[in-house]
This record gives C-alpha cells, structure tokens and sequence, in this order.
C-alpha cells in the first residue's frame, strides 16, 4: 500500500532546512541559534559560523556581515536577529550575496489573513480544512503549529489573523471562553515573531455569552451595538482588557462591517469612522491596531439598474471620511476596485486617502484564479500593482492565506511560492518577481529545473487570464464557486457584476460618460485608461463598452482579439502540460502536480469554447482564422 503523505515529507520552501523546531525554544533568538546548528550538521565542515549580536533599537530589521574568517555577524532587535538569520541561511542555501547595509521592512504589518472557521472549514479554501480549527474550536496538532510558524518567519510574515472576517456564531467565542485556548495558539507562535490578530464581529455585544470573570455570572448580552452607545463602548473596553491580560501582545482586531451582510455601523445611522475609531479607542491602551475593512458595496443591486456600479462604491464611502480615522485605524483595501478579480486595474481608494492609515490586501487563496488547480503565480502581477502604486504608498499589507491541512500546505505545491513571495514583497515592495521565484525554486529542492520552472511561474498568470474572461472583464465565472466559465452566471444577479454584453457591444463604459470610475484617480492614471486607442489591453473591457468590432492598437478587432486569446490560451496549457511532464519532481509532488495539470487543462478548453461560443453566438462574427468554435 502507498504511504500516505504527512506534512512532515512536504518542507514546502524549508527543503534545504532539516529538523523540526523543539517545543522548548521560547524565542526568536533560540530559533536563530536552533536554525543555525541544524544547517551546519547538515552541511557538515566548511558551513560558515554565526555570531549574534543583539540591538533592540533595530527591532525587527538587521544587520549582516561577514567577518575575515568567514563568520556571518546578525547584528538586530530580538526578531531582527531571526529574519536575519533565515536571510542568511537562505542566501548561502541559493548561492546568493547577503544584502547590504541595515534591511528594514518597508511593510509594519505584514500579515496573513486565513478565513478559518471554528467547524474546521476554511471559506475558499482549496488546501484542505483548517489547520487549527476542527469541530467548532481549536484541534491542531502543536508540531505542525511551530513547522507554520516557521514558514512564516521564513518569509518575514509577522501577524496571522486566525479566523474568517466572517465571524460566525462560534467564532465569537475566541474573545469569549475560548479565549485561553487562542492565547495558547499565540503563544506558540511568539518565539517566530508572528502575532495573532482576531476577525471580531460588530455585534458582538448583542450576542457574546460568557462568564464575568470575577463574579462568575454569565452576563446578560446588551440590547444594542450601536458604536456611540456609552455601554457598548464600556463593554468593548473591558473585552479587550480581557483580551490583552490573555494576549499581551494581539496585533489587534479585523474588521468586516456593513458588507455582505455582516452587522456594522450603519445599522445604527453611524458612519465607519464612528464605528472604526470606538473599537480603536478600546485597544488603543494596548497599541492594539484595527484593521477595518473597505469591501464594502451593495450586494442585493438590481441588475436593471446600470446607475450603481459596484467598483464605485468604495471610494464613495470612504473619501469623505479621510482624516476622520483614529491612529491606530488600518483601512484594508482589496487590490482591486471589484473583488481579486484575474485582471483588475489598481483600486482608486489606495491612492486616494492621504490622510488615513491604509492596508494592501491581497489574496493568495485562487478563489479566482483556479482554485490552486491552474497555475497562477502572482508575483508578476504584484510588480505591476505596486509601480503603479508608486514608491512608499504600501505600508501595511495583509493577504487571504492559501494554506490547509493538505499534507503539502497549499494543495498545488507550486502555490507555495504565492505565500512565500508575499512575504518577501511585503518586506520590500521593489523586490524582482523572477529573481523571487528563482529563490522560491532553489529553496524548494526545484533547482534542477530552474529555467522551465521559472519560465512556466513567469507566464502561467497570464496564460489563465488568456482562457478566461478577456480583455479586463470580470466575473464569468461559476457563480458560487467561482471556478470554470459562465459567461452571464453573474449578470442577472444582485452582486453589481455584469458585463453587459449584447449583440454589438460587451463591457461598461466608466468614464465621465458613464459611470464615472475613471474621475475617481489620479489625473495621470485616468488619462491611461480614458482613451480607448490609448488604454492598455488589459484594461480595456474594464473601462470601456466597445463594439466588436473596435480596432485594437495592433489592427485586430475586439471579437477577433477575444477568439485569439482563448485559442492561444488553450494551447499554452498544453505546453505547459509538456513542461510540466518534464520535470525532474520528487515523488511526493508528482502525481499532485500532473493531476491538476490534466484538471487545467480541461479548465483551459472549456473556457475557451465557452467564452468563444457565447461571443460568437451574440455577436455573429467568424474567427477570421476559421477555427472551430462550437455553435
Ligand atoms: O469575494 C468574496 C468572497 C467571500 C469573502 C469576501 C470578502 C470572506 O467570495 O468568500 O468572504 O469576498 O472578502 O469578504
């Protein structure tokens, strides 16, 4: 019988990094100098020496330097040591230079939010269940909890959120009874330097049954939420004291409010500075942050209605309140204006709050972009956002965590490297997408096929988008569970996700003439997308309603540009196939990876006569190429 596959035979990035961290080790530094020992009985003679040197002024950056006799000094603050070490042992593990000069991160929040639920489900999760979470509360087991850890000081993340932004009825109780059962989940990962941080539910007040510590008695809940009432705001002043005698050190709480249905301010005619700033106030004591949402939008819009359009919405909310947020308040904005869309132009509220704390939010888990079946590797994408964003805009990230219970954490192996470079670009947004994948590669045990490997992870993003919805169109995706096409699955829906397609036309036009998305950014950028003989392909069908017969830049019509991608996407998953069935993979990735090859490629095909036959359908036009599409 084959063996089943444990976490422990899948060291994701840690391949070249034996061992498992003891139970024991009750700090950074003992990590470092644990993490220093095993790699030189690993290497045996000729490994180079460590020297640590500690500087709390320093923090969580470092300093490292080789001495004369080859020693490597860690000059940093007590996680600045660790991160200087995994920098270290990583650049002699890819035969690279360690970096010059003082490494600070660029990002102080640098966190991974996972949508866990206490029933042990993950929401849009494809890596298996939970890894904490089982049976309506905590079930994990403590070694894989440190390998985590690990992984994540490994990569410079430093805050995990524990549970879903959708905070369900038992996931109130993290801050409740369960709250010493969380505490013993973040004290496990202390010595890595990462920190919980916990989704909180608005309307906790009303609901959270637990017993008053002192007297004993289960308090009766409060009969309103509203974020200006004197006893609401007593009551979240005395959780979060609670909170922080049993986590001294909680990065603070994340917040979804008023948005899919999820409780918030305006239920009480109160804005989302009013309702941010009183959960600020509460941690503030504590230096606590509060992570407050921005995905916030109608969500039961009549699509009839072609006035409201969803990607306007958040930047209508949250402009006006600039300047109104506490110091402690973190604005996370998705990427995007829609929703982790495969293509979307960069969100207008990131550049548009000078006067509010912001945070990137990305998402690793494939929710749209197959599910970690296809392959899509996003650090090209994230080069793209952030020269558009511009140096220093991005100082707080958080992305939607990709792991599970999978025995190799992410379900693809090769999704691995979406986790393990977020870490890296949020460390330092300017970094290179292949010289990180190329990293990724060598650390992984891949470095044997580190040419077709790097070329297949630089192309594979853009190959999906290809196959899938075009030219900067969102959402023809299976409603529900946003895997393979359907092309008007959205379109009569409540979610303000249409493409609008007709017999002439396809897309939305949101210039001044239309909805008005374009006047929300910076002058320069709207100039970029306003002219459609000027706006980048990519974009095009995102800002513009064009017939199908509108030249493109390169002489193609639309209908003819639609038709050659998906033909073209399709027979790059092919090769892609090829190259994949090359590779030289250890034996506990291969089968992974050439079944879910096989699912994308059936993925690619379907999309592609899908998404060819509904436009060819409405529109009439013949691929001049004459290849078949399917009538
Ligand atoms: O796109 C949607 C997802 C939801 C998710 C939501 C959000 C956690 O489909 O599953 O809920 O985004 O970001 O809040």
């Amino acid at each position: 019988m084959e063996k089943t596959l444990s976490w422990r035979d899948c060291p994701a990035w840690l391949s070249a990094m034996p061992g498992e961290v003891p139970a024991a080790l009750a700090s950074p530094r003992e990590i470092a100098a644990w993490e220093v020992e095993r790699f030189a009985e690993s290497r045996g003679p000729g490994a180079p020496s460590f020297r640590f040197v500690s500087d709390e002024a320093l923090g969580e950056s470092y300093l490292l330097e080789r001495n004369g006799d080859g020693a490597i000094t860690v000059r940093g603050g007590e996680t600045g040591i660790l991160y200087g070490t995994y920098e270290a042992l990583f650049d002699l593990i890819c035969g690279s230079p360690l970096p010059q000069g003082v490494q600070s991160p660029v990002c102080e929040l640098r966190m991974l939010d996972s949508w866990d639920n206490p029933d042990g489900s993950v929401e849009r999760g494809y890596a298996g269940r939970s890894l904490w979470f089982e049976g309506g509360g905590f079930s994990y087991e403590p070694d894989r909890i440190r390998q985590l850890g690990r992984m994540l000081a490994s990569a410079g993340i430093n805050v995990l959120c524990l549970n879903n932004v959708n905070v369900g009825t038992a996931a109130r109780a993290l801050i409740g009874e369960r709250l010493p059962e969380t505490a013993e989940l973040a004290r496990i990962l202390r010595p890595f330097g990462v920190r919980l941080m916990l989704s909180v539910d608005f309307s906790a007040p009303l609901f959270l049954r637990d017993p008053d510590p002192i007297s004993g008695e289960t308090r009766a809940p409060l009969t309103t939420a509203d974020p200006l009432d004197g006893d609401v705001r007593r009551w979240w002043r005395d959780r979060a004291a609670r909170v922080y005698r049993a986590i001294p050190d909680l990065a603070g709480f994340l917040v979804k409010a008023d948005s899919e249905h999820r409780p918030g301010p305006n239920t009480y005619g109160r804005s989302h500075a009013q309702g941010a700033n009183m959960l600020a106030g509460a941690l503030a004591p504590y230096r606590g942050l509060l992570v407050w949402r921005a995905f916030v939008y109608n969500c039961m819009q009549d699509w009839r209605d072609t006035a409201t359009d969803r990607p306007c919405a958040a930047y209508e909310r949250y402009r006006p309140l600039d300047g109104q947020f506490a110091d402690n308040v973190l604005l996370q904005v998705k990427n995007g204006p829609y929703d982790f869309q495969v293509r979307e132009p960069v969100s207008p509220l990131l550049l548009g709050m000078e006067r509010t704390r912001m945070a990137l939010e990305l998402q690793l888990t494939q929710e749209y972009t197959g599910h970690q079946i296809d392959l899509f590797a996003m650090p090209p994408l994230w080069r793209e956002l952030f020269d558009t964003l511009g140096k220093g805009r991005v100082r707080a990230m958080a992305a939607v965590s990709n792991l599970g219970r999978d025995a190799n954490w992410t379900g693809h192996p090769f999704a691995a490297l979406n986790l393990y470079a977020y870490g890296r670009f949020a460390w330092d947004p300017d970094r290179s997408p292949e010289e990180e994948i190329r990293r990724w590669i060598r650390l992984s045990g891949y470095g044997r096929d580190e040419e077709a490997l790097t070329e297949l992870l630089l192309g594979c993003s853009r190959t999906y988008e290809k196959y899938t919805a075009p030219l900067g169109l969102c959402w023809m995706v299976n409603p529900g569970a946003h895997y393979g096409p359907s092309p008007w699955g959205y379109e009569f829906q409540a979610w303000g996700t249409y493409n609008r397609a007709d017999r002439e036309r396809v897309g939305i036009d949101r210039t001044a003439a239309g909805t008005g998305l374009l006047s929300q950014y910076p002058p320069a950028l709207a100039a970029r997308f306003e002219d459609p003989a000027r706006c980048p392909d990519e974009y095009l069908l995102f800002f513009h309603r064009l017939p199908y017969l509108f030249r493109m830049r390169d002489g193609r019509t639309l209908i003819q540009r639609i038709y050659d991608d998906h033909f073209e996407g399709f027979e790059e998953a092919l090769r892609m196939q090829r190259t994949v069935a090359g590779l030289h993979l250890p034996g506990r990735d291969r089968a992974e990876v050439e079944e879910r090859m096989r699912k994308q490629l059936l993925n690619a095909r379907e999309w592609r006569d899908v998404v060819n036959t509904f436009f060819h359908r409405l529109s009439g036009v013949p691929d001049e190429k004459g290849r078949k599409i399917y009538d």
